[in-house]
């Protein structure tokens, strides 16, 4: 209670109002299944039977189909309801996935590649004639809610520089009968792959469900290539790995396991406020092994799970993360680590060289995220692993391509905005509950989806993000659009609030300060130009973003036009109960502005 006081103390002060009986909810009071028999059971809802027990590496990581999207040619990717086999100990998963074809489509669905400046056009189609999501849709938190039944989709490309009327609008849904969202204009898709190279991926977006669209198989890779500016010599084609991370939990019979009753199913009979599946998936397949030569190999991954937060280390010591890239593409310097994390939607792209240790080693890409990221439970049983790596020696007489390990050089120039004369905009992240602690939704700025626009932003504007987190847990924050810097996060104190009436606008050390630090560089996963990046508890995180292209640019479609953008938390069980805000911009110099 009394926390619950202080934190509405902190908000009014800010200005800002939140719904009546909204204040902090505490996970460590959630209802937790500690069945720790197969992969460790950590949803906070049901407890919910552990998947069947499957051996872990016996299947090799694949790479999704790739197709070639520069060419000027219009693509078309269906949604297809399909069956697939997430490991040869379970049997198969009925999923809806992208794919040219119900025989082709998969989870995750084809690799796109597009090269910069050359504009795609691909036409997303909904063949799903299900009349109801074979995934418990909550009826009680806003959602698409076709009148005509059937499962609703919309495509987001997420990174992408691109116009409002080809993002994925959440309210610009379509079902395979023809229902239409009040904000859909089309299905047929342009992206401008204005920015530089880097590693983006399309998911649905479709206001409500999509928590359930992603969990049931849609997602998969977009590569913008960016010929003559990528840095030679990196390892390519069979070094080269594409890696989308997922978790699942399964059935006896294979089926998705995903919860049908809610923490507090009085206010929401089934949403789940995190979900966290038991099994590890690495492009489809569970917990996969890897051969590898003794030679560099470069992993660009995407965290595609729900809620889960992936922190890998590599088990050998002799074994190091270099990490060359980041959401928005290269980092300006590399970075040789022996951690990274990855919240969800994040992207990585490193190099991991095995020429440092002898044919013959086994390796493991591990897992130590705690779920709910940072303060929850530590991983348990196989949540503790993702991929093994067995080096092998290559084939006689067969040559190694060279590689560089970079060390120092430049990938891309380092970025650097000026802040001055910015506008700041300050926004809270809040967590409200039903009474007896179980979360019943997350609001940015205490206001829902549906409530008044309030973020538009003008063209050709930097605008400082203050994102104050107010709740117990990491929010991975993704602005649509445009990608951004992180400039620095500062801990305040709560509870100074009410002592001594302490000030957000008063600098640290001064005692009226409600900071209990100066500001932090960013931390190292937060380098470079990103477009999802994670506040933490009891923290201010400052975002650094420039309404305008990557390169700074004026964008070369009008970003004003259509149904708008979206920033939402990417805990996709957090984005679908309000935790997600519309985004218009605005002409420069416009007077529109409230
Ligand atoms: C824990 O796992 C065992 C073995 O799979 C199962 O029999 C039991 O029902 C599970 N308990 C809970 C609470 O899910
Ligand atoms: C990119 O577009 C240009 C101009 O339309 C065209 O000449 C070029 O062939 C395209 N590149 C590819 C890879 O299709
Ligand atoms: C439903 O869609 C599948 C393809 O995904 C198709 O094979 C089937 O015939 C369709 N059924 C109906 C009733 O349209
Ligand atoms: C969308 O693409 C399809 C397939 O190329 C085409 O038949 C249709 O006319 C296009 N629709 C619009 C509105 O451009
Ligand atoms: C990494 O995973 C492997 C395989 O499960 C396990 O043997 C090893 O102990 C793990 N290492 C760490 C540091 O968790
Ligand atoms: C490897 O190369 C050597 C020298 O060129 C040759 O004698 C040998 O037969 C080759 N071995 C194989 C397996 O190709
Ligand atoms: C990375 O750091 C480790 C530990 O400091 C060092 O041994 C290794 O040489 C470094 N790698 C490169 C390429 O500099
Ligand atoms: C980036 O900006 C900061 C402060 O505005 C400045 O101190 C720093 O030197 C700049 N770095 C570069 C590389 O321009
Ligand atoms: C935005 O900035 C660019 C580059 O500075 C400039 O060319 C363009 O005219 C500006 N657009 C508007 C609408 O002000
Ligand atoms: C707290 O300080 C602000 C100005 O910094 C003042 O407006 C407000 O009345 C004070 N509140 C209390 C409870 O002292
Ligand atoms: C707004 O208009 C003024 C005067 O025309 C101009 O100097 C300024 O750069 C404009 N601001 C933006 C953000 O375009
Ligand atoms: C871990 C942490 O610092 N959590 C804090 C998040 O913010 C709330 C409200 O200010 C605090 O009560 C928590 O202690
Ligand atoms: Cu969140």
């Amino acid at each position: 209670m009394e926390r619950r006081a202080l934190l509405v103390l902190v908000v009014c002060w800010l200005g800002l109002l939140l719904s009546p009986g909204a204040g902090a909810a505490d996970d460590d009071h959630l209802p937790h299944d500690n069945n720790q028999t197969s992969g460790g059971v950590q949803s906070f809802c049901q407890a919910l039977d552990p998947s069947p027990q499957v051996q872990p590496f016996v299947e090799e990581l694949t790479q999704p189909p790739v197709i070639d999207i520069s060419t000027g040619q219009q693509l078309t990717l269906g949604v297809y309801k399909i069956k697939q086999k997430f490991h040869p100990d379970l049997p198969e998963t009925t999923l809806y996935a992208y794919g040219t074809s119900e025989a082709t489509a998969s989870s995750p669905g084809p690799t796109l590649v597009a090269t910069r400046g050359n504009e795609s056009y691909v036409r997303w189609e909904n063949h799903l004639n299900d009349t109801q999501h074979f995934l418990t849709v909550d009826h009680t938190i806003h959602w698409a809610n076709p009148k005509t039944g059937g499962v609703p989709i919309v495509t987001h490309l997420h990174g992408g520089e691109v116009l409002s009327e080809s993002d994925g609008y959440p309210d610009a849904w379509y079902t395979s009968s023809g229902e239409l969202g009040p904000s859909f204009t089309t299905q047929n898709y342009t992206y401008a792959n204005s920015q530089p190279a880097a590693l983006l991926w399309y998911h649905d977006h479709t206001v409500g469900i999509t928590r359930l669209n992603m969990l049931a198989g849609m997602n998969g890779m977009y590569v913008v290539k960016s010929p003559g500016e990528e840095p030679a010599n990196l390892p390519s084609g069979e070094f080269e790995r594409l890696i989308v991370v997922q978790d699942k939990q399964f059935h006896a019979d294979g089926a998705v396991n995903f919860p049908t009753v809610g923490v507090s199913p009085g206010v929401h009979p089934s949403w789940c406020p995190e979900y966290y599946g038991d099994t590890i998936i690495l492009n489809g397949k569970a917990w996969p092994f890897m051969t590898v030569y003794p030679t560099a190999y470069r992993f660009r991954m995407v965290n595609a799970a729900n809620a889960r937060y992936f922190v890998m280390t590599l088990s050998d010591p002799r074994l190091r993360f270099y990490q060359i890239g980041t959401d928005g593409g290269y980092l300006h310097m590399p970075l040789n680590l022996t951690m990274l994390t990855m919240g969800p939607a994040e992207r990585l792209d490193f190099l991991v060289d095995f020429s440092t240790v002898q044919p013959g080693t086994v390796a493991y890409l591990n897992n130590s995220g705690n779920a709910p990221y940072p303060d929850g439970d530590p991983a348990v049983g196989l949540t503790t692993v993702m991929l093994k790596f067995n080096v092998v020696a290559a084939p006689v007489n067969s040559t190694l391509p060279p590689f560089d390990l970079p060390a120092t050089q430049v990938l891309s120039p380092m970025v650097n905005i000026s802040t001055d004369g910015a506008i700041v905009r300050r926004m809270t992240l809040t967590e409200y509950d039903d009474g007896n602690e179980n979360p019943t939704g997350s609001l940015l700025n205490g206001l829902r989806w549906r409530d008044p626009l309030t973020e538009t932003p003008e063209l050709n504007t930097t605008e400082v993000w203050e994102i104050i987190n107010l709740t117990e847990d990491a929010h991975p924050i993704h602005l649509h659009l445009v990608s951004f810097l992180v400039k620095s996060q500062q801990a305040f104190d709560a509870v100074r609030q009410t002592a001594y009436n302490c000030s957000f606008y008063v600098a640290y050390p001064d005692p009226m300060s409600c900071f209990t630090e100066p500001p932090q560089e960013p931390e190292l996963h937060h380098l470079g130009w990103k477009d999802t990046a994670t506040v933490y508890p009891g923290k201010i995180t400052k975002f650094v973003v420039r309404w305008a292209t990557q390169s700074g640019h004026q964008f070369s479609f009008d970003a004003t036009s259509g149904p708008g953008y979206v920033w939402h938390c990417h805990i996709l069980d957090h984005e679908d109960n309000d935790m997600m805000r519309p985004l218009k911009m605005m002409a420069a110099n416009s007077t529109q502005l409230p």
